[in-house]
């Protein structure tokens, strides 16, 4: 027998007992242990076989880490049929999460009982694959064909009462999952129950498979794996036989296993994992927080603190005058009534949060007892050094100061403090009570506890939460302004905004630049560029003034009803507007451009290019400490297609070497954009990829 499985002979009941920490998944070790363990329990003539996990978890699903490397018997799905064929009563009870192979396990034994807070699933579509061990031809046997086709594309978690519902469990017991696994087992001998095998269970219903098909797909922006089990599904409800359906499961399963979505969305899984895990912070406490100051109480600062009143820190929120304090205070019960009408709170809750957690204040006097103070006010370096000197003035001892900068130098704002190494970044993405996306910005003086207290806050407040070293625009900003910048090239060289945007949203972006653009408001990068052009741009960059013009129209975007398109007959139509062209082909003609054409293929190649080689530069320069770091970035708050892992896993799988021919083939016409990262050529050089630089440093 393998440790991973305790074996046990309780009268006529074998107990097989998972121990896998932390999650119990269904290594080779545990595979192993459990065929061992049924056929001892065959042979050793008991009339029934328990299976439960130890720990926190039934099966949480196979073990991600053995995907890609060559199988070793037993295999999941012959194990599940083995389980399922034996001549004793087989019985799972379930607590945590039965996942992916974790359910499949469980949908092979013969009755199901979990405890209340138990949840089942089949996630595996969210790692680019489908389930490959029976799940896809067992689920619509007990729970029919349109609950199974929910589960299986979406890989939601259902919790037990409605997976009761569904017949996807038996029975909800509370208690200890091995007392009441051996309760309900001895009940069952007890009436004679008989062995109940979901195969021979009759075939489900037939539905209009090809409308589900092209639903899912179009729904997935390009992503295969939910489609795909679309037609597995249909194996369940249409194949001449049970062995048959699973066949089609299984070459369905090869298929998804073979494509770089499957390695893009298992990196982005492990990726999620590593991002908050860094050496330097590991056994680093964070400081104490109860209640935190937000100053500014704009859309920006609502939303942190809306996030803030809901994982339960008390908020003063600082306004110039007690009319903006009343507006400030309008937005974060807008932003809570939104979590109100979804169930997420109670009206009883929500004016808790909005009278007692929250207080009002004009006075900077009212932050002195916070623990933590995030300054979320205009976007002007005069401005942040006002604010942070009268902080550094007011705030208790060991208050950690943040700013919610999306540009500006951290350590230029620490430095007019006495306390450097309490301040740092803490850049959260709007709508920041929606957003996942935290870049927690670490200054040159910042402490080790007070970056651990950003982390901490992140996760307190459900973030997504990556470090970042100071420079303009931290991770993400500073690579969107080079690869917005590469769009803007491309526009002057004779793509359209729509042809980009289309290009992308079929590369899997949610949207594209112009439209992200229009709904952040053009606003925004029109301050930008006018920092930009202020501080002097280097004469070799290339400039346009397009894009002013639009704004100097007062065209903003969503906000003003036109930007890039014409929002009168609503987002969804993606009208364009028709001021835009015109602006485009004057600048062209003025700087003495002759338009040419750009295939889709060559927008997406250099635009990912440019985004990617900068990636390379932030890596490089330790502006991000991993590649995974960037990764993480751009799939939170920027809305790059998951199914591609990221920035530079997407690379990865292109192939450094044709990449950096690209950059060195455009360097050609615009030697000073086209720069390509001394990280990507060193990694060319060697033969390794930014994969290799992750596994080093994780
Ligand atoms: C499948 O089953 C396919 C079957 C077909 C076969 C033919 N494998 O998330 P946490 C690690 S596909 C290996 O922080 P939580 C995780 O990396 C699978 N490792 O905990 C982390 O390690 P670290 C279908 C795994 O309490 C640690 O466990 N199943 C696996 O927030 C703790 O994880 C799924 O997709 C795994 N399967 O959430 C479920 N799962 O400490 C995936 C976790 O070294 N897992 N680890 O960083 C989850 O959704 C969550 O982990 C959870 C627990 C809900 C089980």
């Amino acid at each position: 027998m393998s440790e991973a499985i305790g074996y046990e002979l309780l009268g006529d009941i074998a107990i097989l007992a998972a121990n896998n920490p932390p999650v119990n998944a269904l290594g080779h070790a545990v595979r192993q242990g459990l065929a061992d363990g049924m056929t001892r329990a065959e042979a050793e003539g008991a009339r029934a076989v328990l299976i439960y996990g130890t720990g926190r978890t039934y099966f949480a699903g196979a073990d991600i880490r053995e995907f890609g490397k060559p199988p070793r018997d037993p295999w999941l799905p012959e194990l599940c049929n083995r389980i399922e064929a034996s001549p004793l009563l087989v019985v799972s009870a379930i607590h945590g999460t039965a996942l992916g192979g974790g359910l499949e396990v469980a949908l092979s034994t013969h009755y199901r009982i979990a405890v209340p807070s138990a949840k089942v699933g089949l996630p595996e579509v969210h790692l680019g694959i489908l389930p490959g061990a029976g799940g896809t031809q067992r689920l619509p046997r007990v729970a029919g064909t349109e609950a199974a086709l929910d589960m299986i594309t979406t890989g939601r978690h259902v919790r037990a009462d409605e997976a009761l519902k569904l017949g996807v469990i038996d029975r909800i017991a509370e208690g200890e999952p091995r007392e009441i696994g051996l309760a309900y087992v001895r009940e069952l001998l007890d009436e004679g129950a008989p062995r109940r095998p979901v195969s021979e269970m009759p075939a489900p219903a037939s539905v209009d498979f090809d409308a589900v098909y092209d639903a899912v797909l179009k729904k997935g922006r390009g992503q295969l794996s939910p489609a795909t089990a679309v037609r597995a599904v249909q194996a369940a409800a249409e194949a001449p036989s049970f062995a048959e359906g699973l066949k089609r499961e299984r070459d369905l399963f090869m298929e998804l296993m073979a494509t770089d979505q499957r390695e893009g969305l298992i990196h982005a899984f492990f990726a999620d994992r590593a991002v908050d895990k860094l050496p330097e912070l590991e056994g680093v406490a964070p400081r104490p927080l109860a209640a935190i100051g937000v100053i500014g109480g704009g859309t920006m600062g609502a939303g942190i603190a809306t996030a803030a009143l809901l994982s339960g820190l008390t908020v003063t929120m600082l306004e110039m005058s007690p009319q903006a304090a009343e507006a400030a205070k309008g937005r974060i019960e807008g932003n809570l009534s939104g979590a109100l009408k979804r169930g997420k709170l109670s009206q009883a809750q929500f004016e808790a949060l909005t009278t007692k957690a929250l207080t009002l204040a004009t006075d900077y006097d009212a932050l002195r007892e916070a623990d933590l103070v995030i300054e979320a006010v205009f976007e002007d370096m005069e401005v942040k050094k006002q604010v942070f000197t009268k902080l550094d003035a007011v705030c208790k001892p060991g208050a950690v100061l943040a700013s919610n900068t999306s540009y500006l130098d951290i350590n230029e704002i620490a430095a007019v403090t006495s306390r450097p190494q309490d301040v740092l970044g803490l850049h959260f993405f709007s709508p920041a009570h929606v957003m996942k996306l935290l870049e927690v910005v670490i200054a040159d003086k910042t402490a080790p506890d007070v970056a651990a207290t950003g982390f901490a806050l992140g996760k307190r407040m459900g973030k997504v939460s990556v470090r970042a070293g100071v420079c303009d625009g931290f991770i993400g900003n500073r690579i969107l302004s080079v690869y917005r910048t590469c769009a803007d090239h491309m526009i002057l060289d004779g793509a359209s905004p729509y042809q980009i945007d289309e290009a992308l949203e079929e590369f899997g972006f949610a949207m594209g630049p112009f439209a992200v653009a229009d709904l952040a408001g053009l606003d925004i990068g029109w301050a930008v560029r006018k920092r930009k052009r202020a501080e002097g741009l280097d004469p070799r960059a290339r400039d346009s003034a397009y894009a002013d013009k639009l704004c100097e129209a007062g065209h903003f975007g969503q906000k003003t009803g036109k930007g890039y398109y014409d929002y009168a007959a609503g987002a969804k139509a993606r009208v364009p507007n028709p001021e835009v062209m015109p602006l485009i082909e004057a600048e062209r003609a003025q700087q003495g451009i002759t338009p040419r054409d750009f295939s889709k293929d060559e927008i997406v190649r250099r635009y990912m290019a440019a985004m990617v080689n900068e990636a390379a530069k932030v890596v490089g320069e330790g502006i991000a400490r991993r590649p995974l770091d960037v990764d993480v970035t751009l799939l939170y708050g920027y809305g790059f297609p998951r199914y591609r892992g990221g920035p530079l896993k997407w690379a990865d799988l292109q192939g450094l070497p044709q990449l950096l021919a690209d950059i060195k083939r455009w360097a050609a016409e615009d030697a000073y954009f086209w720069q390509p990262a001394p990280l990507l050529e060193k990694l060319v050089a060697e033969g390794r990829t930014f994969d290799d630089l992750n596994k080093e440093a994780v």
